[in-house]
């Protein structure tokens, strides 16, 4: 990517949603070496390690999440000052707040505090509740709302002083299953929403295009967070929350390809791989072409 090393994050971590199989899965795709042929097509590219919890007992999730969240950010900080690109492996959605925290932290460090991050989340759902409005009280379920300064302020001034993100610099992509809550909040900011129709009727290609001007306006550069469960479950069964109706693979790959040259993105995550649902490692393949559609093309 540019010549730079590209650094894979794994986050063990299932503690923000309801089924805890995500957890597992940075393991699993570490150990079946699914992206071990990313390193041999002149790429820098390396797993340097994964983040997971090591207090016992277990604490309450909020604690896991924050815990997880502080290091990941630092991580992801390190890795920015040395002149990395970060490619973070969730591990369920929570630990975006970690992943675009430290993100905005080394532009605070580097461009000044009111330095701008724009963010592209490609997910079926919206993950903008607080705990005021989340019916399951899942922190995966409040990962964006968490970066644009809502809920929970242990976690929305992880790294930085919330807000991470202004609602002007953040569009969703792929979105179709929501509750009431989140929707108004995000109807309240003004975000931009593309939704599953939207991105069918006008192609993948055309929306993630406009989505990166979108993101990109007075800002120091834009990542993008993948839920696999943008991708439709009848291709990608190994999701955290499978819903029907989805993109293609083979789309969102096209799509990222066209990045290639953009100097602009600083840092890409993918999450909620769930290897106990993916009984033919088809999803980690799903991840391993995310990554090489990216990362081949930038090369
Ligand atoms: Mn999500």
């Amino acid at each position: 990517m540019r010549h730079r090393k590209i650094a894979v994050i794994g986050v063990a971590s299932g503690y923000g949603a309801g089924d805890r199989g995500c957890q597992d899965g940075p393991e699993v795709l570490r150990t079946i070496e699914i992206l071990k042929d990313l390193d041999r097509t002149g790429n820098d590219f390396h797993w340097d390690e994964t983040i997971c919890l090591t207090q016992q007992p277990e604490p309450d999730p909020m604690t896991a999440v924050r815990d997880i969240s502080q290091r990941l950010a630092l991580s992801v900080t390190d890795h920015l000052e040395t002149g990395d690109f970060p490619l973070v492996i969730g591990g369920d959605h929570s630990c975006a707040i970690g992943t675009w925290s430290g993100v905005r932290a080394h532009l605070n460090a580097t461009e000044g505090a009111d330095a701008r991050l724009g963010l592209i989340w490609i997910d079926a759902h919206m993950d903008s509740h607080t705990p005021r409005t989340s019916p399951s009280q899942y922190i995966h379920g409040m990962a964006l709302a968490c970066l644009l300064g809502y809920g929970e302020p242990l976690l929305a001034e992880i790294a930085c002083a919330a807000p991470k993100l202004l609602p002007r610099n953040v569009c969703l992509i792929g979105v179709r299953s929501f509750e009431w809550g989140e929707a108004n909040l995000l109807s309240s900011l003004g975000v931009r929403i593309y939704f599953m129709e939207e991105v069918h009727r006008r192609g993948m290609n055309a929306v993630l295009d406009e989505a990166r001007r979108h993101v990109s306006q007075a800002s120091f550069g834009y990542g993008i967070s993948i839920d696999l469960d943008a991708l439709d479950p009848r291709e990608e069964p190994g999701v955290g929350t499978p819903v029907p109706n989805g993109l293609l693979r083979k789309e969102v790959t096209e799509a990222l390809a066209c990045i290639h040259s953009d100097q602009q993105l600083l840092a890409f995550e993918i999450v909620e791989y769930n290897p106990y649902r993916d009984l033919h490692f088809t999803t980690a393949q799903a991840v391993h072409d995310l990554c090489r559609s990216l990362i081949l093309s930038q090369s």
